[in-house]
């Protein structure tokens, strides 16, 4: 009996050292380099329009944040978009690779949003492992800079529109493998984004 004794006591150790080892964040994106056709996967439908590039002026983390300007028609989408497996393979510039983050240790992902405090919504979707797409929503409520919490929980999966390879099985699949940003709001507008992490929130 004692011998199960040290074991289960070893094995408890190995948890708790595990839990202490976990950073409480990990950065997974910065938008430092090249923001280019090559490096974001971003596009509009027809009658809309968006660009990005490097915000140098107005940035959080590092030398520079990701700049979108956009004019969405009402009948218009658009997306932009970093990480595994979209169609701009050049676009796989996270920080750290989607099966490397300990996605369990963590509850949230998190991202500081440079806006205009017009009123605006920001669709923040993330991909899931089987190709579901989950929402988020943001409100463009502060003029400049905003970290903005995102809990798991709190994510939806899209009804209006899913790849058609998803798997709609309504469960987050871990390793999430790319996030997106869609302004919703009809009309002109800017926001920059930077520090895309994940985190264990309270
Ligand atoms: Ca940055
Ligand atoms: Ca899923």
């Amino acid at each position: 009996m004692r011998i199960f004794g040290l074991i289960l006591l070893v094995l408890s150790l190995i948890v708790i050292l595990l839990y202490i080892s976990t950073p409480k964040e990990a950065l997974i994106d910065s938008f430092e380099g090249p923001l280019t056709k090559e490096t974001v996967d971003f596009g509009a439908a027809e009658g809309s329009s968006v660009k990005v590039s490097a915000d140098t002026q107005n940035k959080v983390c590092g030398e520079q944040s990701l700049k979108i300007e956009y004019n969405l028609d009402p009948s218009g989408y658009m997306w932009v978009a970093r990480g595994y497996n979209l169609d701009v393979k050049g676009a796989d510039k996270w920080l750290v690779a989607p099966e490397d983050i300990p996605w369990k240790s963590y509850n949230a992902v998190s991202l500081m949003m440079h806006g205009s405090g017009q009123g605006a919504v920001v669709a923040f979707d993330i991909k899931d492992n089987l190709g579901e797409i989950w929402r988020y929503v943001l409100d463009d409520d502060t003029k400049g800079w905003k970290e903005v919490i995102c809990l798991f929980k709190d994510f939806f999966p899209r009804k209006d529109w899913q790849p058609d390879n998803a798997e709609r099985n309504e469960i987050i699949d871990f390793p999430i493998k790319s996030f997106q940003f869609e302004p919703r709001l009809a009309g002109k507008g800017q926001f920059s984004f930077d520090c895309i992490k994940v985190l264990k929130a309270k």
